[in-house]
C-alpha cells in the first residue's frame, strides 16, 4: 500500500502547513520601536511570530502578495481589538501597535474562514 502511505504523508503535510501553526519566534529588540514585513498570502502571515518587550512599539508592514483581499487584526491579552485593517491584492499598508503589557497578543485575518485555513500569528511581549 504504498500509494496508501504516500496519500497520507501528503495529507499530513499539508495540514500542518494549513492550520496556522506557529513559525519559530522572531525575537526584536528591546528599542522603543521595531519595523517588521510580514507576507500575507492564502492563507497564511510570513513570518507569523514575533517576540518583542514590554513598553515597545511595532511597526508592521503588510505586504498581501496575493491576489485576494487581507486583513490584519491584532488584540491585546484581554480580548481587545487593538488595530484592524484590511490590505487590499497586491498592496501594501503601515500599521504601527503599542505593546504596553506583557502577554499574548494575537493577530489575524478576519475575513470569512481565513483565520481557520491558518491567517494567524501571535506577538508575545516579555518583561524587559
Ligand atoms: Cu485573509
Amino acid at each position: 500500500m504504498k500509494i496508501g502511505v504516500a496519500c497520507l504523508v501528503l495529507a499530513l503535510t499539508l495540514s500542518a502547513t494549513a492550520c496556522g501553526k506557529l513559525q519559530k519566534p522572531i525575537p526584536l529588540s528591546a528599542r522603543q520601536e521595531a519595523m517588521v514585513t510580514v507576507e500575507a498570502s492564502n492563507f497564511k502571515f510570513v513570518p507569523n511570530h514575533f517576540q518583542t518587550y514590554q513598553g515597545t512599539s511595532i511597526v508592521f508592514t503588510i505586504q498581501n502578495i496575493s491576489g485576494s483581499k487581507h486583513n490584519f487584526t491584532i488584540k491585546d491579552p484581554n480580548g481587545r481589538v487593538l488595530q484592524s485593517i484590511d490590505v487590499e491584492p497586491q498592496k501594501s499598508v503601515k500599521v504601527k501597535v503599542d505593546f504596553p503589557h506583557i502577554g499574548k497578543y494575537p493577530f489575524y485575518c478576519n475575513r470569512m474562514f481565513h483565520k481557520t485555513m491558518g491567517m494567524e500569528g501571535l506577538v508575545e511581549v516579555v518583561a524587559r
